[in-house]
């Protein structure tokens, strides 16, 4: 039945989803082939520093990518790895429109967060960044490929070249994104990458870093192991960000699935466009004109009454989310850091913007039904949407749990 013709949870009806669909539920593993790995890591005794697996992964990551790639145990290591082999110190540029991991990369290697304001495609404004940079020195770049989508790289590099200052890419998640048939992780100085259980292609938890610059590459390499550099020789900082063969195994499995999850993506993308293309009131993000993607989230925007919506889709058994509210600069330990010019686009995104449910969980038949939702929900009249059995608070907000 289609979304329409039924009543609506939120009016008294059965939900949509029996058992609930989510935002980040890690797509399906190959049980029977994982524990045949993990059987034979155990028996082989490597359990970890460097093993056959993790190197097996760390190689095809880099042919998947184009450069060369480091193998780490998250994506905030690797940031946090690459930024300290690039020496990232002074006023770092970057989004609030991110995860928080981004910015506290940032705060965590001692650097200064300078945020910078995102346009349509979510990712960082290239002429913000040139406004920002004319106002006081900036001495690093750490753009956000969010969403999947892909920063306006040449428009980047340039500024970047001009400064003479590194751009480290946080490509988290975007593993799977091409700009004119270039991998993302070709860019910038590095790119840093998570293999989190929450991302379509995961080892459980991990991470990698992509460089085109072998010397790079091998810095990564030693400051992932504590600065070692042969027996009794260290010859840097470095710490333990290394992964397992446990992980390496999983992320092994799930790795031959690429092509075939990269296209189910598509085709539930395709039937969320289909109904939601349509409606003034929803936009969804797409990638630009000279990009693909491997589609790992849909994005909307909602002309009005997120959080309503948000309680009406979680009440249909949808369980979308707010990302990135409210804006990293609105969180405690940044809201207190002086912005050079105020962060429009951001603060209209954080107040419109929802992911909806994507992956193995959903056919692209389910994709169409929750489109078809969201459009009756968000066309829905303002006198109906107030009768609707969401939880307010005495302001009349939607209280969430
Ligand atoms: N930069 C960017 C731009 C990033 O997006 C991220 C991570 C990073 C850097 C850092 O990479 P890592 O160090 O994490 O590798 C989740 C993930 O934990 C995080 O990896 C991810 N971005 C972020 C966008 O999403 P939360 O706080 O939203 O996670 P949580 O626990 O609320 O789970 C999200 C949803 O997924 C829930 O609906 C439950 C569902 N879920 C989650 C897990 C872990 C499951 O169904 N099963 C699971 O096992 O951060």
């Amino acid at each position: 039945m289609s979304a329409g013709l039924r009543q609506l949870a939120v009016e008294g009806g059965a939900p949509l989803f029996a058992e609930p669909v989510r935002v980040g539920a890690p797509n399906r593993v190959d049980g029977e082939r994982l524990a045949t790995a993990i059987r034979q890591v155990i028996d082989r005794r490597r359990l970890t520093n460097d093993g056959p697996l993790a190197r097996e992964y760390e190689e095809r990551l880099g042919e998947l990518c184009g450069a060369h790639a480091v193998l780490v145990v998250n994506g905030t290591a690797a940031l946090l790895v690459a930024g300290r082999a690039l020496g990232l110190s002074g006023r770092i540029a970057v989004p609030s429109w991110t995860f928080v991991a981004s910015v506290h990369a940032v705060s965590l290697l001692g650097a200064e967060p300078v945020f910078v304001d995102v346009d349509e495609s979510h990712t960082m404004d290239p002429l913000a960044l040139e406004r920002i940079a004319a106002a006081g020195a900036i001495d690093g770049v750490m753009p956000v490929h969010l969403f999947g989508g892909a920063c306006d790289i040449e428009a980047i590099g340039l500024q970047a070249a001009g400064m003479d200052v590194p751009v480290l890419y946080d490509g988290a998640q975007a593993l799977g994104t091409t700009i004119r048939d270039h991998p993302i992780g070709r860019f910038g100085t590095a790119s840093a990458f998570s293999l989190h259980a929450t991302k379509w292609m995961s080892a459980i938890e991990g991470g990698f870093i992509t460089t085109e610059d072998a010397a790079l590459a091998e810095e990564c390499r030693r400051r992932r192991n504590f600065g070692i550099v042969g027996p009794d020789a260290v010859a840097m900082v470095g710490t333990n960000a290394k992964m397992s063969e446990l992980h390496a195994a999983a992320g092994l499995v799930q790795l031959d699935r690429f092509d075939e999850l990269a296209a189910h993506n598509e085709a539930c993308f395709a039937a969320y466009r289909a109904v939601l293309d349509p409606c003034p009131d929803v936009s969804l993000l797409d990638v630009g004109p000279t990009g693909t993607s491997a589609r790992p989230y849909v994005a909307i925007e909602l002309a009005a009454d997120r959080d309503v919506i948000l309680a009406a889709l979680a009440a249909e058994g949808v369980d979308c989310r707010r990302y990135f509210f409210p804006g990293v600069h609105r969180f405690p330990p940044y809201a207190d850091l002086p912005l050079v010019e105020p962060l429009p686009v951001t603060e209209r995104l954080a107040a419109g913007c929802l992911a909806l449910p994507t992956g193995d969980q959903l056919t692209p038949s389910d994709a169409r039904r929750i489109g078809e939702l969201v459009v009756e929900l968000a066309t829905a009249s303002p006198e109906r949407r107030r009768s609707w059995d969401v939880v307010r608070s005495h302001r009349d907000e939607v209280v969430l749990p």
